[in-house]
Parts: C-alpha cells; structure tokens; sequence
C-alpha cells in the first residue's frame, strides 16, 4: 500500500535528511580534492587533459595543470545536445558533437588561471564554465612529487533514492500580494543578486526577483488594471518583458525599442490591463542569454472574468499546480529546484488536477506523466476549443511556450512527471536528479 511508500517517510524531514542520505558534500559529483581534476606536469609528454560536457555542466569546475606548456585536451560531449570547450587566453576551442569526442592542443605561455566555458548562446550562465589553473612547475617533477600532484581515483557518486523528497529552504513561484492604488493592483519587484539553493547544498549566484527563482506569482483577473513596479539592483541595466498577454507597445519591455532599459538603481512602472486570461510568464529581455537563464523569470497568471465560459471551466478543479521548467547553474529544474528538491504534486482519488506548464529555459523538455494520459487544454496561454483538446503522456515543451494540462486523479500512487531526456533527470550526470517532480494520489 502507499503507506510503505518511501515519500511519506521522507517527506516533512526535509534539507536535513536529504543531506544526511547524500554524505558530505550532498549530491556533487565528487572527482577529487575539492572537485578538481590535476594534470601533472610530469605525466608523459604531451600532456593530455580529457573533460566531458554534458548537458548543461562540465564533469569538473576546476582543471589544474602542474606548470606552463602544451597540453592536449580530448573533450568528450556526453550530452544530446551541441557544446564546446573555449579558452580565450590562449584561445583554443574544441566542439565535439553530441556522443562525440574531439581534441585540440594549445601552449599555455605562463602561470596562472584562465577560465573555460561553453561559448553557444545561454549555457555558460547556465553553468557551463570553469577554472584552468596553471601552476607554476616547470620540467619534470620527482617521483614524490608527481604522487601528490595526480588526482587519486574519483569516488563513486552518492545516488539519491528516488523515493527521496527534501524541501528547499527557499521557494520560488511564491504569490505576490498587491497593494491597490485606486482599481489599479500594484505589484512590486526588484531584481538582485542573491545564492540560490538549487540542489540540497548546492548554491549558485542566481538574478532573481524577490529573490525567488522562478520569481513571485503574478496573479490577477481579467480586465484587472495591472501595475508591476520594478526596481533595479542587479549589476546592469534590465527590463521586464511580458511574454504573451496584449499589451500596449510601450509596454512591451524590449530595450531601446519599446523603452530605454532601466539603469543600475533605476526603477520603471508597467501598466496594463490583464487581457485575455491565460497561463504567461515575465521575464528580462535585456542581455537575455546571460540574465534569463540566471534566474529572472517568473509567471503571470490571468484568470477569467466571473462568469465567462473559461472560468466555469476553471471552477471544477480541486487542485492546480505550476510546473516552471528551465536549467540554472548547470542543473535542470522544476520550479527553481533539482530533484530531489522539487515540489511534490498532491491528489486525492478523483480529484480533477490542473497542472499549468511553462518552458522559461533554453532547451525543449519532453515532460512525460507515469500513470495517466492528460488532456491538453490549453496552448500558449489560451483555451483549447472542445474539438482539439487532445490526449498526451509526453508533451514536448519548447523555450517560451506554455501548455494547460488536465486530469482526474484516478489511478492511486506515487507517480512520476519528469523530462523524458535522461540527461536532464539527472543532478550533473548523478542519476536521479534534475527534472522529476513526483505526483502523490492518495
Ligand atoms: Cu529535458
């Protein structure tokens, strides 16, 4: 019976169990001291140095190689999508294709520290770069000395059970109350930096609005005259774009077009009536590819007006849950979270469930449902008509888009929803991770 299911014992124990279960430090991937893979300076000539890209992370933050010289680096993409491998000083990139290894060599001139990343569009914000650092051994080392420069062997991943479940000290998609200025409901943001908790133990500098990742809920009903105040904190200029309501141009939040972008301690006011009713989302529109995929998206909700056909609809679900989708700091997450962090979605038999998806990552996420077929009842925001409302298990979800997803909780269990791409179920390569949120019917 569920009563034996691993989840309820685990769930309410929270960070603390979820750290105890993982060993010290909790779910990293643990390659040697401190994370770091060392080359020696007298391993044999040419030196080689192999790391593996993976979707969306490197397998170490930091590469030390013992002293200056050539090195050979076989780069290995373990991912299903593309990545490279770029130093700018020296410059050296290599691009193996996904399932594929490539090589390139490059002499490092002198001591130091040089950074590395994934020079495609979104990814090294998303947690795709390291430290090089070059030592300052010239020649050969002695025997000793090689014996303490080599990384003794990588020990073994912790593997989280996925029965576990551990909740975040921090949420994201917390609702926003606003403070009303006349019919006007005015909500308030700033953006800053602040270390977001991404996996039990695991911080990452996120952007964030209200230091929430995804930022607060924007809730509001159709017709609604919306105010949304932002105040800039973060290190440079931004803007807020709201991604499919009908807004009037000017405040459409694209910089330089539909206004300038908003400085460093600058603030600006959106203003707009809430037209039509849907599932949408805010997000920056300024430097996107660095700023978005640090943190600064959230969702906007507009719920129908009282008594249209679409809020009858809305009327006769029990339960509605949010589903953010998206990678930060080199991790795959639901909701600002990697498993086992995520949100436990729950259901009482026969209860009819609302699940509203939202894709504000860079990858498409086939997300696929154990245990039910769902209809998808709305695309990008808006109703489906009756006729095309149709049946889905996995639903392929791409950057921007949203789908409205319903079903009768009618089949008991703890059942699965994650990302059908299985590098993505993972916390950088550690299985399980990343993209599984789990659905509790009781
Ligand atoms: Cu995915």
């Amino acid at each position: 019976m569920f009563a034996g299911f691993g989840i309820l014992v685990a769930m309410g124990l929270g960070w603390t169990l979820a750290r105890s279960v993982a060993g010290q430090p909790p779910f990293q991937v643990a390659t040697g001291p401190g994370g770091a893979v060392t080359l020696s300076a007298a391993l044999a000539e040419p030196r080689t140095l192999t790391v593996a890209a993976r979707d969306i992370s490197f397998d170490n933050k930091t590469l030390n190689i013992a002293g200056p010289g050539l090195v050979n680096f076989v780069v290995s993409n373990t991912g299903v999508i593309e990545h490279d491998f770029t130093i700018d000083i020296p410059k050296v990139q290599i691009a193996p294709r996904p399932g594929q290894r490539a090589t390139g060599a490059v002499t490092f001139q002198k001591p130091g520290t040089n950074t590395f990343y994934c020079s495609l569009p979104g990814y090294r914000e998303a947690g795709m770069e390291g430290k090089l650092v070059v030592g300052t051994s010239l020649g050969l080392l002695s025997r000793g000395e090689v014996a303490s420069g080599v990384a003794p062997a990588a020990p073994t991943p912790t593997m989280v059970s996925h029965a576990s479940s551990a909740t975040p000290p921090v949420r994201g998609n917390q609702p926003i109350q606003p403070v009303m200025d006349g019919a006007a409901k005015v909500f308030s943001l700033t953006a800053s930096v602040v270390q977001w908790e991404v996996i039990p133990g695991v911080f990452s500098e996120a952007w964030a609005y209200n230091g929430q990742v995804p930022g607060p809920v924007i809730r509001v009903a159709e017709g609604d005259r919306v105010r949304v105040k932002i105040k800039n904190e973060l290190p440079e200029s931004t803007v807020i774009h709201f991604h499919g309501p009908e807004l009037p141009n000017s405040m459409d939040g694209v910089p330089d077009v539909t206004q300038p972008a908003i400085p460093v301690g600058g603030s600006f006011t959106y203003e707009f009536k809430a037209t039509p009713a849907g599932t949408y989302i805010y997000h920056t529109h300024q430097n996107s590819a660095v700023q978005e995929p640090k943190g600064l998206m959230g969702a906007l909700i507009i719920d129908p007006a009282p008594g249209s056909a679409e809020a009858v609809r809305d009327a006769k679900f029990d339960r509605e849950y949010l589903q953010v989708v998206g990678e930060f700091g080199g991790y795959f997450i639901l909701n600002g979270h990697g498993f086992p962090a995520t949100d436990v979605m729950e259901a009482k038999v026969g209860e009819r469930v609302r699940i509203r998806l939202i894709n504000a990552g860079q990858a498409a996420h086939p997300m696929h449902l154990h245990g039910y077929h769902f209809k998808v009842i709305g695309t990008d925001g808006r109703p489906l008509p009756e006729g095309a409302i149709y049946l889905k298990d996995t639903l392929n979800i791409s950057p921007g888009e949203r789908y409205d997803i319903k079903f009768v909780a009618d089949n008991p269990g703890g059942w699965v929803f994650h990302c059908h791409i299985l590098s993505h179920v993972t916390n950088q390569g550690v299985d399980p991770g990343g993209m599984i949120a789990v659905l509790k019917v009781v």
